[in-house]
């Protein structure tokens, strides 16, 4: 692997830090009933939207799951609407109307995630088929988590995908668990990636986590998507460290042990970032993040709910 320098490894950190430090925050405040929304944290899954994202490039647009809140930041998504929606705020970036599963910043790229489960695949792809129909080299990079993949319209989007040759980089951030649910008591093999590669297309999985591979491969498929080469299937394992939803543990359940967990908790890629960078370096980062964070939080606190008359509109396109 290459070597990386200073400058990227600490935006690389800026990146994790603040993902991993608002989901924190929200896991700290959810109990106070300030956050209007079910929370699906990514805590212990960050270098997966992070890699992904910093492979990116201005014009490229990401769709993705309730389990969103990596992915909308690690894409420049921006920080005080997303906790407003949180919060349930007009300022939000749905207007309060859509919660914490249903992040959009589409100046930025970040066209929506959706609640129900494999639902942006498709649009991912449609998105995909918009762009190489008018000429654009753009790229489309759809997110979704292992459940995604018991649902047709996953293997109906990979078929279209590969035949019309589009420009999407399926990720697949496999955390081996649809809510309780082991992967293995759903499907007779761990075999994602060959299933996606019989639709016509390249498919590797990264199993270790590591931000860096997660980055290079990320943008050696992209380049190969942009040059007009099709559709990608990328699967990276990965762990959630925290309940399906909600900010506490979940050991107590009993369908996973802790020492799964831990030994991904052992190869934390925030950790790991930091010990690559100066502890002067890491103070000033860190810093900045957390007043970013403080000021987001107030932003939502002081701004006001929607009226009632606002939950009926954005309901068509207005003409
Ligand atoms: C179509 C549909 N079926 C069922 C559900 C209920 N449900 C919510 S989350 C979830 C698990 C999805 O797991 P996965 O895709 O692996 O994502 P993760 O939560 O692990 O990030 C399910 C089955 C849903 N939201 N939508
Ligand atoms: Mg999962």
């Amino acid at each position: 692997m290459k070597t990386f320098d200073t400058a990227f490894i600490e935006r690389l950190y800026r990146s994790m830090y603040l993902i991993r430090r608002v989901e924190e925050e929200i896991a700290r405040i959810y109990p106070t009933d300030k956050i209007k929304s079910p929370v699906h944290l990514s805590i212990g899954q960050e270098a997966v939207s992070v890699g992904i994202c910093e492979a990116l490039r201005d014009g490229d647009v990401v769709f993705g799951t309730y389990r969103g809140h990596a992915m909308y930041l690690a894409k420049g998504g921006d920080l005080k609407k997303m906790i407003a929606e949180l919060y349930g705020k007009i300022t939000g970036c749905a207007r309060g109307k859509g919660g914490s599963m249903h992040l959009i910043d589409t100046e930025k790229g970040v066209m929506g995630t959706s609640a129900i489960v494999g639902t942006t695949i498709p649009i991912s792809v449609g998105y995909a088929y918009g762009l190489k129909y008018n000429g654009s080299d753009s790229v489309v990079v759809s997110f979704f988590g292992d459940g995604a993949i018991d649902e047709g319209a996953f293997h109906e989007s990979l078929n279209f995908a590969a035949l019309k040759k589009l420009p999407v980089l399926f990720v697949c951030e496999n955390n081996f668990y649809a809510i309780h649910s082991h992967h293995l008591s759903r499907h007779h093999s761990d075999n994602i990636c060959e299933r996606a590669a019989s639709y016509g297309m390249p498919a590797e999985k990264i199993e270790d986590g590591d931000i860096f591979r997660i980055y290079e491969s990320a943008g050696k498929h992209i380049e190969a998507i942009r040059q007009g080469k099709g559709p990608v299937f990328l699967e990276c394992i990965t762990c959630r460290w925290k309940e399906h939803v909600g900010p506490n543990d979940d050991f107590h359940l009993g369908y996973r042990s802790e020492k799964e967990v831990a030994c991904w908790k052992e190869k934390d890629q925030l950790t790991r970032l930091r010990n690559l960078l100066s502890s002067n370096n890491v103070s000033v980062i860190e810093n900045e993040v957390e007043q970013e964070i403080k000021d987001a939080f107030e932003f939502a606190e002081k701004s006001p709910f929607p009226e009632g008359v606002v939950l009926y509109e954005d309901v068509f396109k207005e003409s």
